[in-house]
């Protein structure tokens, strides 16, 4: 194909449709497709679902799967990178406990960028996504009121074990928690170069401003219950539901629908099919919590919306997106409230959207970088006029 070959036709009928479907740019990381769903680097995301989370992000970053060699030295250098400076805590002190902790992500975030930016993508995404974890469980901690006697980090160990040390709850199954974080963080690391986090990241930093102001504006495209929180509102649905018997569950359906809400957790932008990640998920919790009640409520959820959401033609997608079941495994490990699950979300997508982020601004059109974002908007409703 030449350069000059038309991809893509604008009709006016695109205009106010959010961008659906229109070509924008490449994505070196990964791709969606309407029946596949998302490929790392050209690997299903099903095939990746078991890998470390450090794996993943070597892939995203290197587009190749590490060897063990590269495996470890990559453990290594995010090691290297991972402390945290004391006044993240102080300023998580200071914010307000009812705040949304999507919000609490932002701020942490750009205190990360304040205390220590290096201006270079690379080395300011790696330290980002190293520092992670930490904050995350310094987050957790903070907002809950467990801001004293923290275990101290362990850099040296994985990024999923750093935040459950962190985070030192009583009464869990850590290894349980670490299992299925593990497998979270990986499911949800990176979707393709449209979703609307890491369309927002990559056109924050196009104009040159920090990883940690990108990425912080991402997570705030992230808190929107269409996108990332639908997985907090999915698990609230579900506590509201509260029973398992499919004729309650589709009066409850029905009933979302009638009042014109969304059925969190259903629907997709692009996808046509169940989503995979949303299958691995249900795979897994029928092998580690099948008599879980909240998980009850989501297998059949994911029986009865489908077949209810089809009958409005319009509805694009009426099958299960990846946030309708990762609520019901978190809360099955002991997070138990549904406010902090798009944190999790947003941790893994830091992968991501960074490695996004230092694709465009140094590796695409040859290296120069993808000049500032300014797509067109057309006039509406503003004849020229003078004042008098
Ligand atoms: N519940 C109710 N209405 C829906 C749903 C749903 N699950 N899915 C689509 N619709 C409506 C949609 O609001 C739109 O209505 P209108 O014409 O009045 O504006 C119509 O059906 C056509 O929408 P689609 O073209 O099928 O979907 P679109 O690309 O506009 O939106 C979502 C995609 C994901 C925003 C939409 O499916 C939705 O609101 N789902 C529920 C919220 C959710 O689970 N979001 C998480 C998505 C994944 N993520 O993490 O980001
Ligand atoms: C995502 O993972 O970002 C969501 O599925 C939304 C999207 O791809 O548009």
């Amino acid at each position: 194909m030449t350069g000059d070959e038309p991809m893509f036709t604008v009709n006016r009928s695109h205009l106010n449709t959010g961008l659906r479907g229109i070509p924008v740019g490449t994505c070196r990381t990964s791709f969606v497709t309407p029946t596949e769903g998302v490929h790392y680097c050209g690997y299903p995301i099903a095939e990746l679902a078991h890998f470390a989370p450090e794996d993943i992000v070597y892939l995203l970053f290197n587009k190749e799967l590490p060897t063990p060699a590269q495996a470890e030295a990559f453990r290594a250098d995010l090691a290297s990178r991972g402390a945290v400076p004391n006044s993240v805590a102080a300023v998580f002190h200071t914010l307000p406990r009812d705040g949304h902790p999507m919000d609490w992500l932002s701020v942490g975030i750009h205190t990360l960028g304040m205390l220590d930016t290096t201006g270079d993508w690379q080395e300011d995404a790696l330290n980002l996504i190293a520092r992670m974890p930490r904050m995350m469980g310094l987050l957790f901690r903070i907002r809950d009121g467990r801001g004293e006697n923290i275990p101290e980090d362990d850099l040296s160990a994985s990024m999923v074990h750093r935040f459950v040390r962190t985070l030192d709850l009583d009464g869990v199954d850590q290894d349980l928690m670490e299992r299925i974080l593990a497998t979270y963080l990986v499911l949800h690391m990176d979707h393709g170069g449209g979703n609307l986090s890491t369309f927002t990241g990559k056109a924050v930093a196009s104009g040159h401003a920090t990883v940690y102001a990108s990425i912080a504006g991402a997570m705030n495209a992230l808190s929107g219950p269409l996108h990332g929180r639908a997985n907090q509102s999915c698990l609230e649905f579900v506590l509201r539901i509260g029973t398992s018997d499919p004729d309650e569950v589709e009066a409850f359906v029905r009933g979302e629908l009638a009042a014109k809400r969304p059925v969190f957790g259903f629907g997709h932008a692009v996808l046509r099919a169940e989503d995979p990640r949303a299958t691995v998920q249900f795979a897994l919790g029928e092998e580690l919590c099948p008599d879980d009640e909240n998980f009850k409520i989501i297998r059949t959820l994911r029986e009865v919306a489908p077949r209810v959401l089809s009958e409005n033609p319009k509805i694009s997608n009426p099958n299960a997106n990846v946030d309708i079941a990762s609520g019901a495994l978190l809360h099955h490990i002991g997070f138990t409230d549904p406010t902090y699950y798009t944190t999790f979300f947003g941790w893994a997508r830091v992968a991501g959207i960074g490695a996004q982020i230092l694709d465009e601004r140094t590796v695409m059109r040859g290296g120069k970088g993808t000049p500032i974002y300014r797509p067109k908007y057309i006039a509406e409703e503003q004849s020229l006029r003078h004042l008098d």
